[in-house]
């Protein structure tokens, strides 16, 4: 075994594993058992998943990382993560205090409620894993980009071996190997426990192939050096033969009972009157538990060799540690131990033998044998923590206050975005170079192929296009190079996530500001929902531009349809959603945009609209295939400040209204024709036109909140436009979306409202088919409008079908 670390640090690093153990144990206890808590719910135990990682986490966080590298830790290992940023002075006592409470440390690590340098948010098994993926592509992509002398860094994900059950994870295995994925480990915890259960036998076998097709190194690091010792004895391999072939339950059961029922079992099996049977009898009870517990992913010198032979190389490395999950406590190997805790008992006695004095639980070096000044000056030149900030600061880049485009008289707004990306793709500004676009498999069928044309695919290493080299016509002519701008995805939308993720990121993880923007079909984004979740959790900045949207896509089919997606934009926190219907309002939203996505920090709501907008987020814009007859205008400030915003008046309802139409996308067409065929019969229509039901409604609960907190005079956009409307006015909103979208404007003021939209799914059409069929067309707006606002009959309404 190469000696890369000294027996001193070693015996320190032992100190410290065995401090871990107990900090994260602690740390669930008290929140558990000792802390008050208001509601008396004890919630989940996550010591025995913790215990299992303790190792790991100690020979990495205070051996082998580097400052640059960038951990994605097991959800149920916060603990561990928490207790190991106290051990370095990056984490208070009063937040693992108040552990899972409100504002103390997080259950899972996050890298914006917790205070401790959390590089990745985690809590949905799986997410975390392939972040660390894509964030090495992003690093690459960056270097080729923005050369600098930053060291590069490792991205390195801390997986429970049953988190390797999400689809995810090979979905992005399978894109980083077409990307030429590097400096990226993957450290599986190999419990053989889940939540549930003991997994499937010979997994590992599985895993390895499984890496090594893709074009990882897999290391498997099994046996300690306990183990590797007692091997080496006479009668060793026998035991080596017997522990490789125990079935998983068996040896976590064995684990459980300890060293009696390991001695009992292996005479059993192997007792030999020989060199066995001596093996196994000059060891005490306790020593023989010691020895079948020492798995690789225990033994702190295996770990060490491990890490630090895989150092020497960039290429992805996939270590199959085997551990017991809860190893070191009581609940070692029980396969109920997932949510179990210690008693306090348990607790009492595993503190005793830490030697960690009652009233003395949280102090850092208790209990230790090295003096404190050696582990001090130890935790001082552990590589990992750097005094410097590992989160880096991108300055703000100047953006265009107005993007160019030429209008023709009908377009579509994804048409629109593909002419704005074009336009945007003839300049050379910093801005401009740090746009970065990318699309599972519809570059071309969202409308970024001109783009594209521009600027190129992004590969690492220059590869030329064939059809072009081989003179062959095409409207593409694509080559991948390492300063292309598009990154070209397969098939997976939770990729697609994960990407702007990482992404959305860069300014924070490699210190250089990214304007990611990704393309789906709108409906798509369902598939993707938890790591788009994710990925505005933890703050990462995109733009996400889903297109076609809706029943309007109608020759695409109904299997394409999406109804809830603006639902999804209101409700996901750190997005602001929008879907305009004309070219001119998209250009201004997309040029806002730039700009919003920079902004961050704690700022106050804007008085204006009560938004976020001093804070920022992500935006998602829905777009439409959909050709529309744009409005001859120019934007002056206050239109542009009301498309922002949400809202403008198309046509501003007078004193006395009878009917306002509420509008948001491809659907205004039917909306102003609905006007027309209503003018002759009711007094005075109002039209009000949506860009953004997600930030109208933010703005209204906002102000609504600022108001109960006695700022009387606040007041968000849409409360202000609907102010002008009577209250006799009745109002029809309608959408190509769940009616929900719009529905709740008339509870602003109190005004009767019936709202059209579409809540079926699946049927075929023409656009006038499918309107009519799910009754969001103009006779259907007019019919509704007729019912919610009385008076004579309107002569247009034909019979609806
Ligand atoms: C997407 C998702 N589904 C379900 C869960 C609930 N869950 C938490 S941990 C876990 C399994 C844990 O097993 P493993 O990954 O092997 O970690 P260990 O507990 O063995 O350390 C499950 C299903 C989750 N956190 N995320
Ligand atoms: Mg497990």
């Amino acid at each position: 075994m190469t000696q890369q670390i000294s027996d001193n640090d070693l015996k320190i690093l032992a100190e410290l594993e065995k401090k871990v153990l107990w900090l994260s144990s602690w740390t669930i206890h008290h929140a558990n058992h000792l802390r008050d808590s208001a509601d008396g719910l004890k919630v989940g135990g996550h010591q025995a998943s913790s215990a299992s990682l303790a190792a790991i986490m100690t020979a990495l966080y205070f051996h082998t990382l580097r400052p640059q590298d960038r951990v994605a830790v097991k959800p149920h290992a916060s603990p561990n993560f928490h207790a190991i940023q106290y051990l370095l002075g990056k984490q208070t006592c009063e937040k693992l205090e108040g552990f899972r409470g409100y504002k103390g440390a997080q259950s899972y690590p996050s890298r914006t409620k917790d205070t401790d340098d959390v590089d990745f948010s985690t809590g949905s098994v799986g997410l975390g894993v392939a972040q660390t993926l894509f964030s090495s592509l992003v690093q690459d992509y960056v270097r080729a980009h923005f050369p600098s002398n930053k060291p590069e860094g490792r991205m390195v994900a801390l997986v429970g071996d049953a988190e390797m059950d999400e689809g995810n994870i090979f979905e992005a295995m399978l894109e980083g190997w077409k990307q030429g994925l590097r400096n990226c480990w993957w450290v599986i915890d190999y419990n053989r426990q889940s939540l549930d259960a003991v997994i499937r036998e010979g997994l590992w076998s599985r895993y390895e192939a499984l890496f090594k097709a893709f074009g990882w190194d897999v290391v498997i690091v099994k046996h300690g050096s306990l183990q590797e010792a007692a091997f080496k004895e006479p009668g060793g391999e026998a035991l080596r033969g017997w522990i490789d072939e125990c079935p998983n339950q068996l040896y976590s059961a064995l684990t459980f009972q300890g060293g009696a029922a390991w001695r009992k079992r292996l005479m059993n099996d192997l007792g030999d009157q020989g060199p066995v049977t001596r093996l196994i009898d000059k060891r005490s009870d306790d020593e023989l538990a010691r020895l079948m517990g020492n798995l690789g992913g225990h033994d702190l010198p295996a770990l060490i060799e491990a890490f630090g032979t895989a150092t020497t190389h960039d290429r992805p490395t996939c270590f199959i540690c085997y551990t017991i999950k809860g190893s070191g406590l009581a609940l070692a190997g029980h396969k109920d131990n997932h949510a179990g805790m210690m008693t306090p008992a348990q607790m009492d006695q595993l503190r005793e033998q830490m030697q960690v004095r009652a009233g003395h639980e949280w102090d850092r070096f208790e209990g230790l044998s090295t003096p404190p000044e050696k582990l001090q000056a130890f935790l001082d030149r552990v590589p990992f923590a750097t005094k410097e900030p590992r989160r880096y600061q991108a300055p703000h880049v100047e953006v265009p206050s107005e993007l160019a485009i030429t209008i023709q008289p009908t377009m579509s707004t994804q048409m629109g975005f593909g002419q704005l990306l074009n336009e945007l793709g003839r300049g050379n500004s910093d801005f401009v170079k740090r746009i970065v676009t990318t699309s599972p498999d519809v570059t071309v069928s969202t409308n970024l192929g001109p783009w594209v044309n521009r600027r190129n695919l992004f590969a690492r290493e220059k590869m030329a296009d064939t059809f072009k080299s081989e003179r062959i016509a095409s409207t593409f002519n694509w080559e991948f190079a390492p300063t292309g701008q598009h990154i070209e995805l397969g098939i997976a939308e939770n990729n697609l996530f994960i990407a702007l993720s990482a992404l959305g990121l860069s300014h924070s993880i490699n210190g250089e500001r990214l304007f990611p923007i990704g393309t789906l079909y709108d409906p798509f984004i369902a598939r993707g929902l938890d790591a788009l979740n994710y990925a505005c959790y933890q703050e990462a900045r995109f733009i996400l531009v889903a297109t076609p949207s809706g029943i309007t896509l109608a020759g695409e089919g109904g299997a394409h349809q999406s109804i809830g997606t603006p639902l999804i934009g209101m409700a996901q926190d750190g997005l602001a959603a929008f879907e305009p219907a004309y070219v001119d309002e998209l250009a201004a939203i997309m040029a806002w945009s730039f700009d919003y996505i920079q902004k961050g920090g704690d700022a106050q709501p804007s008085e204006r609209n009560w938004l976020r907008d001093e804070t920022g987020g992500s935006v998602y814009l829905r777009l439409s295939t959909r050709p529309v007859e744009q409005i001859k205008r120019t934007i002056d400030a206050e239109l542009r400040h009301a498309i922002i915003d949400g809202a403008y008046w198309m046509r501003r309802p007078g004193p006395n209204c009878q009917v306002v139409v509420a509008y948001t996308g491809a659907v205004a067409p039917e909306a102003i024709e609905s006007i027309g065929l209503m003018a002759e019969d009711r007094r005075d229509v109002g039209l009000l036109a949506v860009t953004s039901a997600d930030r109208l409604n933010a703005g209204w609960t906002a102000a609504q909140r600022a108001r109960e907190r006695g700022l009387v005079n606040a007041r968000s956009h849409i409360e202000r436009l609907m102010a002008e409307v009577p209250p006799h006015c009745g109002i029809v909103t309608v959408c190509d979306a769940h009616p929900a979208t719009l529905g709740w404007l008339g509870a602003i003021h109190g005004h009767r409202t019936r709202g059209l939209g579409v809540e079926h799914f699946g049927q075929t059409g023409s656009i006038p088919d499918l309107y009519r069929h799910y009754g969001i067309d103009a006779n259907a707006i007019v019919a509704a409008a007729e019912a919610i606002a009385p008076g004579r009959p309107i002569r247009y309404l034909k019979a609806l079908p």
